[in-house]
């Protein structure tokens, strides 16, 4: 099996790559990666002799027709991810994540390529608080930020190219996601390193929003299941029955590294902050018999804590310059 991986210097991409290696150490692996700010060779260091690193935009036609002709399956986690990056400035969400898949579909309809394309519950906009409701594969779309508006366009692209072109295609829209090598602008490790380097974590608004977290390896577990036995033109929802609101996040994390669980700053809200999102993962359950195995949360957050705390060299030189633009913009 020759593996295409775009975005495999990310956060979820880097992880899967790891478990690619170490699950099947016989596929060819091949990264193709921009290397952004949120990209990192670092990321892949553990495995560097067992894969291929290309530098290169997701949105270069030649060269990733060029990949994919050499593929036998591609696994597109691609894009700009930061919503509130994407609210200072959406331009290069709508290159990345539309232009970026459009070229994925291009590439893999030349060259009748398997694609599974990584997408986000953020493009069914926000679920009240009060109404037990989940997401599921028939919620219609409803995207709230310029981030999810690109997602959802990458997503009904995909559904298109299915239906006109009979790629073989798949999608799955996940939850929030934690653990290792997620970038520090994110919520969790932003709050971590801010407590490691004797900053007070930031909590938007009231916190009592809700985020539905799943552990980056059972979203990539997930991941590889749809990809071996899922149905080509189906969306599949990955989600681990995560739900909690950002200030209980926040204390139980404060508490874990010995601090007073209410020693944090409440900074300006985010423009458009979505409420609350939540998966209903039972087809995934049903059809494909998957079920996540890191279901304790404060034993998956406590091991990401650690890890944060045993790797600064790896997040150590970003620290400042995201917490300069977060002050920028007051928060
Ligand atoms: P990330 O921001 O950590 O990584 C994105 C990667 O894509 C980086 O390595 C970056 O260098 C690369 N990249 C960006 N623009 C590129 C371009 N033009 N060409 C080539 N490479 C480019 O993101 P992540 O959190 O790992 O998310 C991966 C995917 O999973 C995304 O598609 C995201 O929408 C989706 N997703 C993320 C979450 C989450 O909680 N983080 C949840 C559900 C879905
Ligand atoms: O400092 C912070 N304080 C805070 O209260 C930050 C950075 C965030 N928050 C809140 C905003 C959200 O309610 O925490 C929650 C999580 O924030 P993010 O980590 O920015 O994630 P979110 O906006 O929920 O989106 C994430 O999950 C879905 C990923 O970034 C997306 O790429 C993915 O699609």
């Amino acid at each position: 099996m020759r593996l295409l991986v775009t975005g495999g210097a990310g956060f979820i991409g880097a992880n899967f790559v790891h478990s690619a290696v170490r699950a099947h150490p016989e596929y060819a692996v091949t990264v193709l990666d921009a290397l952004t700010y949120a990209g990192s060779r670092e990321s892949l260091a553990p495995v560097e002799d067992q894969i291929r690193l290309v530098q290169g935009d997701v949105t270069d036609a030649g060269l990733v027709s060029r990949l994919v002709a050499d593929s036998d399956a591609v696994v597109h986690f691609a894009a700009e991810t930061h919503v509130d990056n994407a609210l200072a400035d959406p331009e290069p969400f709508l290159r990345t994540n539309v232009i970026g898949t459009f070229t994925v579909l291009e590439a893999v309809r030349r060259h009748g390529v398997r694609l599974h394309h990584v997408s986000t519950d953020e493009v069914y906009g926000e679920l009240a608080l009060d109404n037990p409701a989940r997401f599921t594969e028939s919620t219609p779309y409803n995207p709230s930020s310029p981030y999810s508006a690109t997602k959802a366009a990458a997503d009904m692209l995909v559904r298109a190219w299915v239906r006109s072109y009979g790629v073989r295609a798949t999608i799955s829209n996940c939850s929030n996601n934690y653990g290792p090598y997620q970038h520090v602008e994110k919520f969790i490790p932003r709050q971590i390193t801010n407590v490691l380097t004797g900053r007070r974590p930031k909590l938007y608004g009231s916190g009592a929003n809700i985020r539905d977290w799943i552990h980056v390896d059972d979203h990539n577990d997930a991941v590889w299941r749809i990809l071996e036995s899922g149905q080509p033109g189906r969306t599949y929802l990955i989600g681990a029955d995560g739900e909690r609101d950002n200030l209980t996040v926040l204390r139980t994390l404060l508490k874990m590294m010995g601090h007073d669980p209410d020693d944090f700053d409440r900074v300006p809200d985010r423009a458009g902050h979505d409420l609350r999102y939540a998966i209903d993962p039972s087809s995934l359950y049903d059809e494909l018999g998957w079920a996540p195995k890191h279901t304790d949360f404060d034993e998956g957050l406590r091991a990401t804590i650690e890890w944060y705390r045993n790797n600064e060299s790896w997040w150590g030189p970003l620290k400042d310059a995201v917490e300069a633009r977060y002050e920028q913009r007051g928060q």
